[in-house]
């Protein structure tokens, strides 16, 4: 039971605070006990300005105490509370005008990690290994960023992969999930946990209508207690070098906040609940991905494996990477006093931090023409155990950062107000040198397609650099099934350079499959039969499990739908106008958002169409 307000008063020790917030106490009687100790955690943090302008009790007095809830939110859902953050947030500030390098006194080397190349024997074995731990699994989207770079409206999570069949990524992520979950628990004939679930870390910018889009669609397929949504809260922004809070410019009863970043997924899976209930339920593994990857379930199923055989209890998907291009590299780093950890090191922070540990040259390319540091996509896979345990010692915090705009040279002042921040990838900086963490880097045409540029953005990349556009995304996808099919047998045409948005694309065949069709390369090669073609203009959907193509020459567009309980074999020559892309101006505000923001539109002409709704053996050979 709490005390009285009277006994929080006096813990208060209102003496000792009479001239440094008189405003405040002058209010203590509108508060409850709660309230009050709140009030002692801001004094005693020097916070008093927060109440310089507070007008007598009976003024605004509901105004006061929505402050306090506020603060009672923000207090709550920080690690170690409101005191803890503030207390970070100077030493960080300090060392931020201090000049100092976090990387001080390290020395960085390649760490150990597989390399895959996609079809290979290795491939398939860790490929197969994955699939068979799949059911152990459980998923983690961190989906509460605004997207602010690529400046579209939705949530990002409700735009098309591709614009083929129109398939949102939550839609794609989902049954990516249940293909892993169905062909997982047959392996495992009935043993061990089923239901693979998936947590999505949402924020107040995305959270209702990420609900709303799971709602409207029933779950995409899957059960809605598999999917549960962690909302993340903003953090207080801060006015100085010593923390102080800053006031919101629009409501003077309310704190500044901002997004505190991707790293929040930790804490709120320690906090909910949620990891010990998925160990308890016999799973072992964590997969963490971002909002707009459309490619990254081609990888997991191999990277799973190399974290189940090689035991690692971090594994981070990561992709060849050009020395000095954009992304963070993975860095083993030994510190002259034994410690050691391997964690991603932003791009800007690479170069230099090599040619001050005596590599005069910086971040250069090896003899593979890469940079020996691969490339981190911020994909990542623990192993529940241990991560819950880590998690159990720092109650889910993760290393933050501070990044403030200074007015001048003097480092006194700053442009506007900073906050904290954290990435998830900052997870394996706490853990001891006896953790095993690795990493998988795979093509990146297999691996890694997001969309986080606006056009205008994406068409100023420099040429043979990533756009990572809606436009590219989109053409990534075709790209890759289009190799993938290549390497299963099929013959596949070259693709033709058109530019869309400004960016020049690579456009193959537009060939797309539901993740039930072929979740792992040996179930696609299965489905492929002898003398299959695909010319470069053509569109094949395939929106069904047991679809087999044989001696299939297609040239144009070609789509089937089928149940599950329909098994159909597609061959024959299917030749017809198809569908065409056609241009569409990211300027023209006439056409919807989803297509300006990739250029173009797929015009529907023509096609060959089967659908299978009864259960039975079909033959579609025209
Ligand atoms: N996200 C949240 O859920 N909450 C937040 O507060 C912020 C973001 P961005 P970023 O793939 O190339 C990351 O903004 O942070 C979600 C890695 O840090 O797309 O600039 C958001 O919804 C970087 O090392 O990316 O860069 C999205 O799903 C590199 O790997 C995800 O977090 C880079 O991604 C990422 O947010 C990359």
């Amino acid at each position: 039971m709490a005390g009285s307000t009277a006994d929080a008063l006096s813990e208060l020790k209102i003496d000792d605070w009479a001239s440094a917030a008189p405003n405040l106490l002058k209010n203590l009687s509108v508060f409850s006990p709660e309230q009050v100790k709140l009030a002692k955690i801001l004094l005693e943090a020097n916070q008093t300005h927060l109440f310089e302008h507070w007008p007598e009790p009976g003024v605004d007095d509901d105004e006061k105490r929505a402050f306090f809830d506020q603060i009672d939110r923000l207090n709550g859902s920080y690690p170690g509370g409101l005191a803890s953050y503030i207390k970070t947030a100077r030493e960080l500030l300090a060392d931020s005008k201090a000049g100092k390098n976090p990387y001080d006194g390290f020395t960085p080397s390649v760490p150990s990690g597989e390399t895959l190349t996609f079809g290979e024997d290795n491939f398939i074995q860790f490929e197969e290994a994955g699939i068979r731990e799949a059911r152990k699994a459980a998923f983690v989207l961190v989906a509460g960023g605004l997207g602010e770079r690529l400046g579209y409206n939705g949530i990002k999570v409700a735009l098309p992969v591709e614009t083929t069949t129109g398939t949102c990524f939550l839609q794609h992520y989902i049954e990516s999930i249940l293909a892993l979950q169905d062909v997982s628990c047959k392996l495992a004939q009935g043993e061990g946990p089923t239901d693979i679930p998936l947590a999505i870390m949402t924020s107040d910018d995305t959270h209702s209508r990420t609900l709303d889009l799971l709602e409207k669609n029933a779950y995409f397929g899957m059960k809605p207690s598999q999917v549960k949504l962690l909302k993340q809260e903003k953090v207080a922004c801060l006015d100085d070098n010593d923390a102080r809070l800053a006031v919101d410019p629009h409501n003077k009863y309310r704190i500044q906040t901002k997004p505190h970043g991707h790293g929040d997924v930790h804490s709120l899976l320690y906090s909910s609940g949620l990891l010990k209930e998925w160990l308890a339920a016999g799973r072992k593994w964590a997969l963490f991905f971002q909002d707009t990857n459309g490619l990254l379930f081609k990888a997991i199923p191999a990277a799973l494996g190399v974290s189940a055989i090689k035991e690692y209890h971090v594994n981070s998907l990561a992709v060849p990477r050009k020395a000095k291009e954009a992304i963070g590299g993975i860095t083993k780093l030994s510190h002259k006093d034994g410690r050691t950890m391997v964690i991603n090191v932003e791009y800007n922070q690479l170069d230099p931090l090599l040619r001050a540990t005596g590599h005069s040259e910086g971040d250069v390319n090896c003899e593979t023409g890469f940079s020996p540091f691969p490339g981190n996509i911020n994909q990542l896979i623990f192993e529940i155990g241990p991560y819950l345990e880590e998690l159990t010692k720092t109650g889910g915090a993760i290393k933050e950062f501070v990044n403030p705009k200074y007015k001048d040279a003097s480092k006194t002042a700053f442009k506007s107000s900073t906050r904290l921040e954290c990435m998830m990838q900052d997870y394996p900086k706490t853990l001891p040198p006896s953790a095993r963490v690795g990493f998988t880097v795979m093509d990146t045409w297999l691996a890694y397609a997001p969309v986080k540029n606006n056009p205008e953005d994406a068409a100023k990349v420099p040429k043979g650099n990533p756009y990572h556009s809606a436009t590219s995304g989109e053409m990534a996808i075709y790209r890759a099934n289009s190799l993938i099919l290549r390497k299963a047998g099929v013959k596949i045409d070259d693709p033709i350079q058109q530019v869309y948005n400004g960016q020049e694309v690579d456009v193959w065949p537009r060939i797309v499959w539901k993740p039930k069709w072929g979740i792992a390369f040996s179930d696609i090669k299965r489905k492929i039969g002898e003398n299959c073609s695909v010319t470069q203009r053509s569109t094949m959907a395939i929106k069904g499990q047991n679809i087999h193509l044989e001696n299939l020459a297609l040239d144009g567009a070609l789509i089937v739908n089928a149940v599950d309980s329909a098994e159909v074999k597609v061959g024959g020559s299917v030749h017809n106008a198809g569908w065409t892309i056609e241009n569409v101006d990211y300027k023209d505000t006439s056409a919807p958002e989803e297509l300006r923001i990739r250029g173009f539109k797929i015009n529907k002409l023509e096609q060959l169409e089967g659908t299978y709704d009864e259960p039975g053996k079909y033959t579609l050979n025209p």
